[in-house]
């Protein structure tokens, strides 16, 4: 792959497949100027004196919150709109019906109206990225156009971007997704994100905000590398992928996936509680992952991103020290409230007081919470004390164990194992969740989240539970795979479980399993740990709570296997047989 680096030539000559979209759109766009993004930066300290010059950031205080700044969205742009978020495949039955369908030529007619002329006036910047470290295999990189300068800074604290990226570009052979982006004028009745997966092209219009906007994230990492992680024998997961070195020196890599605010950058920053020493824990991503069957027969995770895009509130010293301090410096922040002091704050700070809210209005409870419940830190993952060098390393790393979790006052138990691939398959499609302030909508309302994925698969969840059972197939040595479920509540309400630091020994069980050492009691649900089998030293949890965490409801659990084969059923005919097998052998152990 080695071509000596271009750095001679201006950006907009390096690549001429790029140049020419970039020229196709300007035309259809009208910008008034056209931005090159190289990602230095210099470049980066001049995009925020703009943004600070107009009013669109505001600097933090500079003693406490040194090099921090407040972005504040429109007031109707503050999380992703899935329902108006499109897969567009020439087939719907390609797109599924966990997707919003058009068919492409139509949703290019519709984009086409709304990006015409749309950038009058504006600055259209270039911002060619990688997903993934640049010399690794697994890498793959795009180009977002954007009129958004806050989208350009995030999505240089984000991604890998500019000049080395666009260098990589040219060595894959011209072969980029291609995302166009432009805030319209953030009409919540003029605003879509289309995909365009057999074309690797994205098109999104009148958001500034998230994953509606920041392109190599959502709409890149996860619904079009999905599409061609299928074509290509790989998966782009909703998954966080944290390193964990045990007291014995082991260190074993593990992915996760929850839904969105259910605790992925929790997990991948984890605090070993005071009474568990000797335990090291290792960031390598919070949000996504790129798993790849390698050589020997393991499976292999990259973090195609470079920083997180994490939410703010429950964010305190006691909740995660590190991600606290880490946000402390070089941070933007996202409609959080103030200070009288131009400090940031948000709900779950034990200190400060909040004099503005996320709006800018002077702080009244009487408008809800003072900082959005969906408020956000962009931040490089450099910034984070327990970043591991893994993930810089174009290998990836292996994968000892995958869980699955999601928010449930209910049903789900604390813990269970999957007894084997196809069972863990199973394990993912069934998992239901209670939606968050992440999506515009409800929040608290459960629903089915297959792998965390129903917001990010960019095709048919049928063809996708297949392609996971086949990449299962390829695999010597299968990660084991997990549920887990830190949001139990009891009868008041009240969280079963300590969370965030104590996870950790949940996870030191699953370890202990891998190792082939870990306790159990088999379940008609699969595997879980007896009382015995948890390291609970120095956690204060009463006996009846320990009971209910690890308990299994059996007339419950039948509900939720007659709840999931209702579900499957909207997937017909092309549902793979052993996913309808092992819901069969799941009901008939529930009917013992
Ligand atoms: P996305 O960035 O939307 O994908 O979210 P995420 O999955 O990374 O979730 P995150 O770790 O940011 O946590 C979301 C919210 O859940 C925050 O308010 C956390 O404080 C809270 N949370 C995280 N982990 C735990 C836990 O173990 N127990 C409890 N009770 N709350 C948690
Ligand atoms: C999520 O919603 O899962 C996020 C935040 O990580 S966003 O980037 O807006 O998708
Ligand atoms: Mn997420």
């Amino acid at each position: 792959m080695a071509t000596a680096p271009q750095s001679f030539l201006p950006l907009s000559k390096i690549s001429r497949s790029v140049a020419e979209w970039v020229a196709s759109i300007q035309t259809l766009t009208q910008p008034e100027a056209v931005h090159w993004c190289e990602g230095s930066d210099a470049e980066y300290t001049s995009l925020i004196g703009e943004l600070t010059a107009t009013g669109e950031l505001q600097k933090l205080n500079s003693e406490s919150f040194p090099n921090c700044f407040l972005a504040r969205s429109h007031p109707s742009d503050v999380a992703r709109v899935e329902h108006l978020t499109f897969v567009c495949t020439t087939q719907r039955e390609d797109a599924g019906p966990n997707n919003h369908w058009m068919a492409p030529a139509e949703a290019h007619a519709r984009m086409r109206e709304l990006f015409t002329g749309c950038m009058k006036g504006r600055t259209l910047y270039v911002i060619p990225y990688c997903m993934g470290p640049l010399d690794s295999p697994y890498s793959r990189c795009g180009v977002e156009i954007t009129d958004s300068a806050y989208v350009a800074i995030n999505m240089a604290l984000m991604t890998r971007i500019g000049r080395p990226a666009l260098e990589r570009i040219v060595r894959d052979g011209d072969k980029f997704v291609k995302g166009l982006h432009s805030v319209g004028e953030l009409d919540p009745n003029r605003r879509f994100i289309m995909h365009f997966p057999e074309e690797l092209a994205i098109e999104s219009f009148g958001s500034g905000y998230g994953g509606n906007a920041l392109l190599g994230k959502k709409c890149h990492a996860l619904r079009i590398a999905s599409y061609q992680a299928r074509t290509e024998g790989w998966l782009a997961e909703h998954m966080l992928i944290v390193g964990l070195q045990s007291p014995r020196g082991e260190t074993h890599y593990i992915a996760a996936a929850f839904p969105s605010a259910c605790g992925k950058t929790n997990l991948a920053m984890l605090i070993p509680p005071e009474s568990m020493p000797g335990w090291k824990v290792f960031t390598v991503g919070d949000d996504i992952a790129w798993l790849h069957p390698g050589p020997d027969g393991r499976l292999y995770a990259i973090n195609p991103e470079a920083g997180y895009f994490g939410v703010v509130p429950g964010t305190n010293p006691d909740t995660n020290r590190n991600a606290y301090d880490m946000i402390r410096r070089d941070t933007l922040f996202t409609n959080v409230a103030l200070t009288a002091g131009n400090d940031p704050w948000w709900e779950g700070l034990d200190s400060g007081i909040p004099a503005i809210d996320w709006q800018g209005r002077p702080y009244d409870p009487k408008n809800g919470p003072a900082a959005h419940p969906n408020s956000r830190f962009t931040v490089s993952a450099k910034r984070n004390p327990g970043y591991s060098p893994e993930a810089d390393g174009p290998r990836g790393v292996p994968i000892s164990a995958i869980v699955f979790g999601g928010r449930r006052r209910g049903v789900a138990p604390l813990v269970y194992e999957a007894r084997d691939w196809a069972h863990g398959v199973l394990v993912g499609a069934s998992v239901a969740s209670e939606t968050t302030a992440a999506a515009v909508g409800e929040s608290g309302v459960l629903r089915r989240d297959p792998m965390a994925m129903k917001p990010f698969c960019g095709y048919n969840f049928a063809d996708y539970w297949s392609h996971w059972l086949e990449t299962g197939k390829k695999l010597k040595a299968p990660p084991r795979v997990y549920h887990v479920n830190w949001f139990r509540r009891d009868a008041q309400g009240k969280f079963l479980w300590p969370g965030f630091g104590d996870n950790l020994r949940v996870l030191a069980w699953m370890l202990e399993r891998c190792a082939g050492r870990g306790g159990m009691v088999e379940t008609a649900i699969g595997q879980l740990p007896r009382p015995q089998d948890l390291d609970l030293r120095g956690l204060d949890l009463p006996k009846a709570a320990l009971e209910e965490l690890l308990s299994v409801d059996h007339d419950l659990w039948r509900k939720e296997a007659l709840d999931m084969r209702t579900y499957l059923d909207a997937y017909g005919t092309r549902i793979p047989a052993a996913l309808q097998s092992e819901l069969s052998k799941l009901e008939a152990r529930l009917a013992e």
